[in-house]
Formats: structure tokens, sequence, C-alpha cells
């Protein structure tokens, strides 16, 4: 199946657009996780079970774990071992934010699709398609392309404008039109900038958008749900990580913020 559709059936089955964040920082564990041997994971799997039947996606950020070192690298692949094999209708997303010349993301693809077995990861476009065509010409996988970022500093680049356009629409125009051959493609926008959500939409009507920043960024879910649905009140991966795995009950913070979501649908 691809992997769009992994994502759409999964969202569809369980009414929900919602994608758990397992960035899940060794320094904010609770003490009854990090005294394990296998601290991150065993975190994850109880997020995971906790959590699964409101999530479409979980999505898993590296840098956490890359602050562990091997160890680190060990406990992503037991986290993704439990998902396949628990919850293979759940899509994953690796979130890597790769991209380099085209011979290294070679070794980027294997690792996070093959060795890993993520669905989607995250890209920068800075290196421009031919180099990203490892990653792209991967048609069981999924590329989703930063376009326009929740971060405060967004602007100092994407805000560029070329030909009387701000850097972040040609991205939204380059990935809809000449990029998402395949259909493997989709653009991360931040829920803390609406009204570029909304553009992107425009631009790019039927493309999947992955939308972070609710939650501890403070985007506001009513304004991203409204700006960022397609026609079919679809198309949207609406991810909260630190709000739902640091709470005091995980379950519930997922359950609430697939309701809210659904309120705005
Ligand atoms: P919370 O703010 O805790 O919900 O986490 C947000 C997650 O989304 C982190 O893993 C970020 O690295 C990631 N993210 C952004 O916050 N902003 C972006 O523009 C893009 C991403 C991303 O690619 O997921």
């Amino acid at each position: 199946m691809p992997a769009t559709d992994k994502y759409n059936t999964r969202a569809g089955a369980i009414n929900s657009l919602l994608c758990v964040g397992l960035d899940s920082d060794y320094e904010k564990l609770p003490e009854r996780f990090q005294i394990l041997e296998n601290p991150q994971f065993e975190f994850n799997k109880w997020i995971i079970d906790e959590t699964a039947e409101f999530a479409a996606g979980f999505k898993i950020n590296m840098a956490f774990y890359e602050a562990r070192g091997e160890k680190g690298f060990s406990e992503i692949k037991l986290t993704m071992e439990y998902l396949i094999e628990k919850y293979s209708d759940i899509f994953t997303i690796c979130d890597a934010k790769r991209a380099d010349i085209g011979s290294t993301n070679k070794g980027y693809v294997e690792a996070i699709f093959d060795f890993m077995g993520f669905d989607a990861v995250t890209l920068h476009p800075y290196l421009g398609r031919e180099a990203l065509d490892p990653f792209l010409k991967r048609t069981d996988k999924i590329s989703i392309v930063l376009c326009r970022t929740s971060n405060p500093g967004a602007a100092e680049f994407q805000d560029l404008e070329s030909d009387g356009k701000p850097l972040w629409q040609i991205v939204a125009e380059k990935v809809d039109r000449q990029w998402n051959t395949s259909g493997n493609c989709m653009l991360v926008v931040g829920a803390t900038y609406p009204e570029e959500l909304a553009t992107v939409r425009k631009i790019a009507p039927g493309m999947t958008l992955l939308v972070p920043g609710v939650g501890a960024q403070g985007g506001s879910v009513e304004e991203a749900i409204k700006a960022g649905l397609d026609d079919q009140k679809k198309g949207l991966i609406i991810n909260s990580s630190r709000s739902i795995i640091f709470s005091k009950d995980p379950k519930e913070e997922a359950r609430k913020l697939r309701d809210e979501i659904n309120v705005y649908r």
C-alpha cells in the first residue's frame, strides 16, 4: 500500500488527524523509566499503548535519541520494531530533517526507510530536487518537505522573495507541481502561521500537510484546522509532542486533542 494511503486509511478508520510526537527526551522521562535498561523505548511503548487508539501517526524526532549515542539509536530501532509488530497500520514519521547531495542521501534512505522501517521522513529542500532524488524515487515511502516552519525565526530565509514571492510559496509550488509526480510528497507548515497555512492549502489543494506547533508552541488548533483542511475535510497530520507525552495523562490529552481537531472539521 502506498504510504499516503496508509495514513489516509488509518485516519479514516479511527476518525483522527492526530500524530503523537515521540520526542522522548531522556532528561524529562519519569524516574520509573529512567532507571530501566531501555528507558526511551519503555517510555515510548507506554505512550504508544496509551495513545494508539487516537493516533493516526507517530513521529519520532531523532535528536532526542541521537543525544544518547548508540544507545539512543538502538531505542529508536526497538520502538520501530514494536510499532511495526503491534501497530502496523499506524503511519510512522522519522523527523530527521535530512538532505545532502544525492550519493549521500542514499545512505539516509537505507537507514531510515529500510533499516528502521519508517513510512516517511522530514527533509529540507535547500539542495534541490536533483539531490533529493534518492528519497523521491522511493514511491513506497513519503518525503515530507519543510515549507513554512513553526519557529519564531522562520521568516529569516523562508520569507525572502524571488519574483515577488516568498521562498516558502515557491517551495510549496515546486513540491506540488514538480516533485510530487509519484504522489509521495507532503509539506510541513507550522500551526503557528495559520495565514501561511491557508495559502499553502490554496497552492497545493490535494497535498497532505504535516502541521506541528499546537500545544507547547502555542499554535491554535482551531485556526490551523480551519486554514489547512482540504475539501474532503482531511489532508492534515496534526502533530503534538511535549503537551501529550509529558502530561499527567497522555491518553486523556491525546483523546482531547483528537476531539478538538474533530470539532473544527
Ligand atoms: P512539540 O512542540 O513538543 O509539540 O514538538 C514539535 C515537534 O515537531 C518537534 O519534534 C519539532 O522538531 C517538530 N517540528 C516543529 O516543531 N516545527 C516545524 O516547523 C517542523 C517540525 C517537524 O518537522 O516535525
